[in-house]
């Protein structure tokens, strides 16, 4: 087991009910270098430190992790590697809203655009009143339309595979309405086409794994254009309408020509929380999404490992 700091200090926010755990000291050093060889650091050397951040008891399966680290771009106001209860993620909406409002509320940024260096690419965001935040996410694009699969139990899934800072596979089929009484259920489809693309070797572009499953539906509220249920890697579902998943749901709409650029798409989540998303054009391909939501910091703390806690890597950390 890799070295634990007995003393961690972090900070939980949530995004549009969605929580996001940022830790502001005391976490590894990973040295010099890009945010990828970073998060690659990170991967390898700090699992420990990962799922003691993220598992019971010192969390649970739903928070996302935000690791703070010094960018190698002076033009940026951080690094950012984000993960949760089983690795890394590639990038996070809620995640980066949530470290905004964070930098925010320990006096490191104020209102304005700032930039942020993630193990994907920089992203921009401006931070403005009432804990509101703007990201402008990496570019994102619709790799394969119309994706049909055969699921036992299941029937004929059809659905597209698009990047939005990870990888999803975006579904209109739903076994049941996409409503906080139904989410059981609807994890449980969710996971059944996860592991119908990992079985089948679907994937995203250049074989990499499609570990974000989003099934759509009309919305609740009037006013909105959609609404989603998202479920993430760690088998758990996201309370927001998921930064990245609205991401991927704008480059489908635009390689469809089915949403126009500048124009607002209202997204709600399973839980009829909201984020707002427009898109601007890169070329035939790929658009950048810009997505808006509020988020929330509700607690500050110091996370503290005992060398004897026979549970300081989490409650399903390595055995010693
Ligand atoms: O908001 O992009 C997001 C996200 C990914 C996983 C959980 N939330």
């Amino acid at each position: 087991m890799s070295q634990l700091n007995t003393n961690v200090r972090v900070i939980d926010s949530h995004t549009e009910g969605e929580p996001t755990r940022v830790i502001i000291q005391g976490g590894p050093d990973l040295g010099e270098g890009s945010m990828r060889a970073k998060a690659d650091r990170f991967e390898k050397l700090f699992d420990d430190f990962r799922k003691s951040m993220i598992l019971e008891p010192r969390g649970s399966d739903i928070l996302v992790g935000a690791l703070l680290c010094p960018s190698s771009n002076p033009d940026c106001a951080s690094g950012v590697i984000f993960f949760n209860n089983v690795g890394l993620l590639g990038m996070c909406g809620h995640g980066t809203i949530g470290v905004a409002v964070t930098l925010a509320h320990i006096g490191h940024i104020r209102e304005g655009n700032h930039r942020l260096d993630t193990p994907v690419g920089e992203v921009s965001f401006e931070l403005k009143e009432g804990n509101c935040v703007t990201i402008e996410n990496v570019p994102s694009w619709r790799a394969k339309k119309d994706v049909t699969l055969d699921i036992d139990e299941l029937g004929e899934v059809k659905g597209d595979i698009a990047w939005g800072g990870n990888w999803f596979f975006l579904t209109a089929f739903c076994p049941c309405p996409l409503i906080n009484e139904n989410t059981e259920e609807l994890q449980r489809t969710a996971m059944k086409i996860r592991r119908h693309l990992d079985k089948h070797g679907i994937t995203g572009d250049n074989g990499e794994a499609i570990d974000h499953i989003e099934m759509f539906s009309a919305p609740v509220a009037r006013d909105a254009h959609s609404r989603n249920f998202v479920l993430c890697p760690g088998g758990v579902y996201d309370r927001s309408p998921c930064g990245t998943g609205t991401s991927a749901k704008l480059a489908c709409l635009a390689a469809d020509k089915a949403w126009e650029s500048g124009h607002t798409w209202i997204q709600e989540s399973v839980i009829g929380s909201r984020f707002e998303g427009t898109y601007k054009r890169i070329d035939d391909r790929r658009i950048i999404p810009s997505i808006t939501g509020t988020a929330y910091v509700y607690g500050e703390t110091n996370l503290l490992h005992s060398p004897d806690d026979p549970f300081k890597a989490g409650r399903y950390g390595s055995d010693e």
